[in-house]
């Protein structure tokens, strides 16, 4: 257990999919003495990818937590995956993390995802330090990537390590802020410190001479003694080191074999001394806009950054003590619903290795199991305290995938272990979609929807297809038409009897009343898919009766859910009732109901019906070298390409594309460029589609409804 909150480091590895976090946490666990044994990836056996599917890939699919003690501190790693499917882990991580480590590859330097962490910790404020791992491949770089590192994020970028020899022969790294040379022996582990060579004491002295320049611009203080003195004591420069780095003015660079096990003591080392604790964080900010201060004789306050459930177990609940130190067998309050959970244990966890703890001090990292109302994103609190953390914002979903019905005993329980994983993981969305008449799940790319599929059939042991997910298109009219329709059954005695004349017209705002029309009344339907229904009541002498006029609306309504077209949704169209015939026996509401959505149906046919399909706003980011491939694949997608920025080393396209062309798009993009290229989208607006193609769609709709 952590001394003090100020003894606890909480840092979340952040990076490109094979980078080397889960290796460097690996050898961090292993430095520090909390493992035996050294796993790898190959092996299968490494503390943080404990999961099957984990295993299977060679890739982190979750974010886990683990943690070492390093001197004084007790330091939270929580490791996140780089593939870009599973950001929602690496989201949810950063908003438990008091500073992101942000590990690039040496052969690689700056890569799409480093970009792609490095605007969330942008955005998230995290303080922020860079790893240059594999600085033992062949091909390892360090002058390339650090140039890319500064030109990408900026002159904070400051070296505090750099290699003597990298490459294969890697074993020597120059420390600027220690003034050292560390010798590594062949396996690694434990350096020989030796003085740095005459050759390299310039440069090793201009990079500590800008690290002292660093520490002491934050702090007045410091600032005095380094004019005074020309440079800073060693707890001076610590202190002002640690004052830059929380307020994100330095992001300090380290070098790193985590394969060979050299390098990673000397960056926990810095993680102990300079590395700001939660205390050093600016307050935790609250739903309502106050701020909570990280303080563990405080009132007690936890957060659910993440839930996942484990075979045997059930779900284990991760969480932040904000605030106030929790203890085991402990109630809290959930302040989303007000239920009370008892804390029977908590724990500390390596991985799936867990062990119970007595407590926990704010600001550190735990978990726990069994808890019956609280899921990720909840915030809970001791009796009498109304303390929420500002949720999470997930990222929006990028691509939607529909569900093959299995039998209906299976459903049930397809949906039940489909909401279930939902809960688990906010950035996957089950929806029923009416319209549709499908079940789409909406998600971050292939691998997360493959994922899912994957979970259901491996723990739920129900087979699960995905299909094609259909499109929600709309109807509308481009021109007017008048149109009228007898509705008439005679059966028995009474009969049926309605006659209803009306006038459709494309809607827009602002639009004249009917000059030929008396208007007695005017109604405006929001429709629940967007878009309006304006009905205008224009029966003069009594021809119909005013109490029909519900009846009549919802006619048209259930016509405009399912359209003539394509049984799609119809809007912005305005109804003019101005004529019609009653009987006074055989008239009812169903009669004119019935007549209403007749006559709906033949004068929208008459009225230049226009089918309109959903557009994306998307947006791409990828390397010079694949945005060739790309573009000319967006242009077989009917894309509007919108303009090309530069983004660093990378070029952001943005285009507008119909959600009918995006089908399988991530799987799509991630071959075209080797994985260096993100996407995200965003629903912009309805277009109207082509002439030939609206042929095709209603030919097809046509088709589904005789098989049907
Ligand atoms: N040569 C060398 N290989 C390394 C080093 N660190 C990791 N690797 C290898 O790189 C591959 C990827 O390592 P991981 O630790 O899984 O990378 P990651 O960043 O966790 O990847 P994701 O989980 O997909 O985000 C594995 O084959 C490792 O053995 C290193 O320092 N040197
Ligand atoms: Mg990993």
């Amino acid at each position: 257990m952590a001394k003090t909150s100020k003894n606890i480091r909480n840092i979340c590895l952040l990076g490109h999919s094979g980078s080397g976090k889960t290796t460097f946490a690996e050898t961090m666990l292993f430095e520090a003495g909390a493992i035996p044994r050294k796993g790898t990836i190959e092996g299968k056996n490494t503390v943080s990818d404990f999961t099957n599917i984990e295993k299977d890939r060679g890739n982190s699919v979750f974010s886990t937590l683990m943690h070492a003690h390093w001197k004084d501190s007790k330091i939270n790693i929580i490791d996140t995956p780089g593939l870009d499917d599973f950001i929602g882990e690496v989201v949810s991580s950063l908003k438990v993390a008091d500073t992101g480590v942000i590990l690039i590859n040496a052969s690689q330097g700056v890569e799409v995802s480093t970009e792609l962490v490095w605007e969330y910790v942008d955005q998230f404020s995290t303080p922020a330090m860079f790893v240059i791992n594999q600085m033992d491949h062949e091909k390892a770089d360090y002058d390339s990537a650090l140039e890319q590192m500064k030109s990408r994020f900026g002159n904070k970028v400051l070296p505090i390590q750099y290699p003597i020899n990298q490459g294969e022969g890697f074993n020597k790294i120059v420390d600027a802020l220690r003034m050292t040379m560390y010798v590594f022996p062949d396996g690694g582990g434990k350096p020989e410190k030796q003085d740095i060579p005459e050759s390299e004491m310039p440069r090793a002295q201009e990079l500590h001479n800008l690290l002292v320049e660093a520490a002491a611009e934050n702090e007045e203080g410091l600032m005095e003694k380094f004019f005074e003195n020309g440079t800073l004591n060693e707890e001076d420069l610590a202190t002002g080191l640690t004052i830059a780095l929380a307020n994100q003015q330095i992001y300090p660079v380290f070098i790193c074999s985590s394969e060979r096990n050299m390098g990673s003591g000397r960056i926990m080392g810095f993680i102990n001394d300079i590395a700001p604790s939660p205390v050093d964080r600016s307050a935790t900010k609250l739903a309502e806009g106050d701020d909570l201060a990280v303080d563990s004789s405080g009132p007690k306050s936890l957060f659910i950054y993440k839930s996942m459930s484990e075979p045997q177990v059930g779900m284990v609940s991760y969480f932040k003590v904000f605030s106030g130190t929790l203890n085991s067998g402990e109630d809290l309050i959930n302040q989303q619903n007000q239920n009370t959970e008892r804390f029977n244990q908590i724990f500390v966890s390596n991985g799936k290795i867990r062990s119970n703890v007595d407590s926990l001090l704010a600001g550190d990292l735990g978990a726990t199991v069994k808890l019956k109302n609280s899921q990720t994103n909840h915030s809970l609190s001791e009796k009498g305290k109304t303390i929420i953390v500002e949720p999470i914002t997930f990222p929006l979903d990028k691509i939607r995938v529909a569900v093959r019905p299995p039998g209906k005993n299976e459903m049930e329980k397809l949906m039940k272990a489909l909401n279930q994983i939902a809960d688990e993981d906010p950035t996957l969305k089950v929806e029923q979609s009416a319209t549709l008449k499908q079940t789409l799940l909406h998600g971050q790319g292939q691998l997360h929807l493959d994922l899912i599929k994957y979970r259901i059939e491996k723990v739920n042991g129900i087979t699960m297809e995905y299909d094609r997910p259909k499109i929600a298109y709309r109807e509308t009219i481009t021109a007017k038409a008048d149109e009228s329709y007898r509705h008439k059954k005679q059966s028995g005695g009474s009969g049926q009897f309605a006659e209803v004349h009306l006038r459709i017209e494309p809607y827009y705002e602002g639009m004249a009343d009917p000059a030929d029309l008396t208007v007695r009344n005017s109604e405006v339907e929001f429709l629940p898919w967007g878009g309006k229904l304006v009905f205008l009541w224009c029966i003069v002498g009594g021809s119909i009766d005013a109490k029909y006029s519900n009846a009549i609306k919802k006619g048209i309504m259930n016509k405009m859910e399912e359209g003539p077209l394509t049984g799609s949704n119809c809007q912005n169209i305005r109804v003019s009732i101005y004529d019609g015939k009653m009987h006074s026996v055989d008239s009812n509401d169903m009669a004119f109901m019935l007549a209403a959505t007749q006559a709906f149906k033949s004068a929208f046919q008459q009225a230049r019906p226009q089918l309109m399909e959903p557009i994306y706003d998307v947006s791409i980011l990828c390397s010079d070298e694949v945005m060739g491939d790309i573009m000319s694949d967006l242009q077989s997608r009917r894309a509007i390409i919108q303009g090309i920025e530069a983004e660093g080393h990378y070029q952001k396209i943005k285009a507008k594309v119909p959600l009918a062309e995006m089908y399988k798009y991530s799987s799509t993009l991630r071959s075209l460029s080797q994985g260096r290229a993100k996407f995200s989208r965003i629903f912009s607006e309805y277009v109207s589609v082509t002439p030939d193609l609206q042929k095709t769609l209603v030919q097809n709709a046509s088709m589904e409804v005789v098989e049907s």
